[in-house]
């Protein structure tokens, strides 16, 4: 039994969604036409529609599951399952104005006119916050309005603030942070949740494994115990004696989050000649 995933077809999430499957060990035919692909090595059928129409085609069950920003997953609000964060795609639904503006708080937005490609996103921040505001919903170039009259205030995706930046736009309000997610139909057959369990199991050893490196390194024995809370590694560091008296060798792996810390810690540990490598995949 195949399962089905929509992936964008084109865009911002093509390329991670793809290199997820080949790090997945997923190999794609060569040749199919650009909408539907099959894998030639995992029971799993690839179709490339774009981003906005994945959560409806995996609500209606014509894909089981899909790859997509969680600003459209929000915003599409269909009735569907987030089941992994994905890690790749990051972004904010934010809102900014023109950089001159006293913005104070968001009050500032009541009865202003603001544009958005995503207007129910939008919406419901509105009503939270309490604030009346006409919502001018365009598909595109929405940071082009206030420079020319069309809005007061735009509410869209952000990543690095540069595309605000040059149109003289500053952020002053987080809607959501994105990112890309892997979604799925809630009425998916036991022998297609049977392919999806492996697809997830490699999944998550392919995230792991870019969130830990592979470290190495010589340490005197005296400081062997200290160094080994430093680095604890999945289970425990695998210590192997040196050529020379009075040293080992230590193997172990770091969280990238604190791999920095780590070192530090390390070094005033008395460790020398540490190699860090990255980890192709990582079964727990
Ligand atoms: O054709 P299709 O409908 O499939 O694609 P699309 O044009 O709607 O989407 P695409 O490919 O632009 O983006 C796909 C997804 O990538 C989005 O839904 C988000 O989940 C994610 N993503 C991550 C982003 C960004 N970062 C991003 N920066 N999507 C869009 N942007 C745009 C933003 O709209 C703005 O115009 O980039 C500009 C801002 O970028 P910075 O770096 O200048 O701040
Ligand atoms: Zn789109």
């Amino acid at each position: 039994m195949k399962l089905k995933i929509a992936l964008q077809k084109s865009g911002r999430l093509y390329d991670d969604s793809t290199s997820i499957l080949k790090e997945c060990g997923i190999e794609l035919q060569n040749g199919m036409n650009k909408l539907l692909n099959e894998a030639i090595n995992f029971p799993l059928q690839i179709l490339f529609l774009r981003d906005d129409d994945i959560p409806q085609y995996v609500e209606d069950a014509v894909a089981d599951v899909g790859i997509v920003g969680e600003n459209v997953v929000f915003e599409t609000h269909k009735d569907i399952e987030i089941i992994d964060k994905l890690g790749f795609g990051k972004c904010r639904l934010s809102i900014a104005v023109p950089r001159n503006e006293n913005y104070a708080n968001v009050s500032f937005l009541q009865n202003k006119k603001i544009a958005t490609s995503y207007p129910y996103l939008l919406q419901k921040f509105l009503d939270e916050n309490k604030i009346t505001a006409e919502i001018h919903e365009i598909s595109g170039s929405v940071e082009i309005t206030t420079g020319v009259g069309l809005a007061d205030a735009i509410c869209d995706l952000v990543s690095s603030g540069s595309t605000l930046f040059s149109n003289g736009l500053k952020e002053t309000e987080v809607i959501l942070n994105s990112e890309a997610v892997l979604i799925e139909n809630k009425n998916i057959s036991d022998e297609k949740k049977i392919v999806l369990e492996k697809l997830l199991f490699r999944i998550e050893a392919v995230k792991k494994s870019k969130k830990y490196k592979y470290i190495l390194l010589n340490v005197p024995n005296e400081n062997l115990e200290t160094v080994c809370k430093i680095i604890p590694g999945m289970k425990s560091p695998t210590v192997l004696p040196l050529g020379i008296e009075g040293w080992c060798s230590l193997h172990s792996v770091v969280h990238e989050d604190d791999f920095w810390n780590v070192i530090e810690s390390l070094k005033e540990n008395g460790a020398e000649g540490i190699l860090i490598a990255p980890i192709e995949k990582m079964i727990l």
